[in-house]
């Protein structure tokens, strides 16, 4: 497995040039976790009951909720709510908006709207389909707000066509752009992959790695979510941060208590999983 898998967050993030990145390796040191829960539910009170509760045990918190076509009630309060609850717990803000349209488009869709997502989201991230311009068009906003990108260079579903030489592909994009993006969503560790030979910075790089599909009870949903085990994830395919939904807050109707005892077992079986990997890589 590359390097980076063997180094704890703490070292990454005293040599991460962004700050969005720095500063979530950062919260996962101090925090000593690696979980982010995904929040997509329809109802705003449940949003923030549930963000209130996974709180103290998160690093991040993925909102889809934000999004007009998941909330059935948005209004402006709720970005407010969310930024005090992050704030409250020490977690960063991930917009899960998924951008893949043209650059001009999508500086518009990250800026302006109803949302502004750039204004108040540490980290968004965006499909690798339109090709460099998309990273062009978001980091004219991101850039001076110290923002970071994630590439979607693989998925968890069944039958995801976000493999070979398309995950090349978006790893290349990375790398070209290594100050705004950060990362990527995918199911395992990126540094290298693609490289020519003829990069100079390959050896150093570092790369965030955001994985969804992730369930200790059940292995996938009747939709083609697969899910794989937090020690799976960290452990052997060594990525940094889980992230959690329906695991997490799944069961209906939604009790808190629940949610925060589920919330207190993936961070500890993340965070185990992780320290077991630098175990592994320093006997
Ligand atoms: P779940 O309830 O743990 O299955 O939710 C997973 C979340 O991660 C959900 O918001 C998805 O939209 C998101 N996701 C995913 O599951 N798999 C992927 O490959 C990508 C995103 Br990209």
């Amino acid at each position: 497995m590359p390097a980076m898998s063997a180094q704890t967050y703490a070292q990454r993030a005293q040599k991460h040039a962004n700050p969005a990145a720095r500063q979530l390796l950062e919260t996962i040191e101090r925090k000593q976790t690696n979980l982010c829960v995904s929040v997509d539910v329809i109802k705003k009170a449940d949003f923030l009951a549930i963000i209130d509760a996974v709180g103290p045990f998160v690093c991040l918190i993925k909102a889809t909720g934000t999004h007009v076509d998941i909330l059935e009630d948005f209004d402006e309060t709720i970005i407010k709510d969310l930024q005090e609850l992050s704030v409250k717990h020490d977690f960063l803000i991930f917009e899960d908006r998924k951008f893949a349209d043209i650059g001009n488009t999508v500086s518009l869709q990250y800026s302006s709207g109803v949302h502004k997502i750039a204004s108040w989201s540490h980290i968004t991230n965006a499909h690798p389909v339109p090709g460099p311009s998309i990273i062009t068009g978001l980091g004219v906003i991101g850039r001076p707000l110290g923002r970071g990108l994630l590439l979607l260079a693989e998925m968890s579903t069944k039958g995801s066509l976000a493999t070979g030489a398309y995950t090349e592909e978006a790893v290349r994009m990375a790398r070209a752009a290594p100050d705004f993006v950060v990362g990527f969503i995918a199911q395992r560790r990126m540094e290298g992959i693609g490289a020519t030979g003829t990069e100079s910075n390959v050896e150093e790089e570092d790369f965030l790695v955001l994985t969804p599909g992730v369930g200790l009870d059940v292995k996938g949903d009747t939709m083609g979510q697969q899910y794989r085990t937090p020690k799976q994830v960290v452990l052997e395919s060594g990525c940094d941060v889980i992230i959690v939904g329906r695991g997490i807050y799944g069961k209906t109707p939604i009790d808190i208590n629940y949610v925060h005892t589920q919330a207190e077992r993936y961070r500890k079986e993340g965070w185990s999983a992780y320290q077991e990997r630098l175990q592994l890589s320093s006997s």
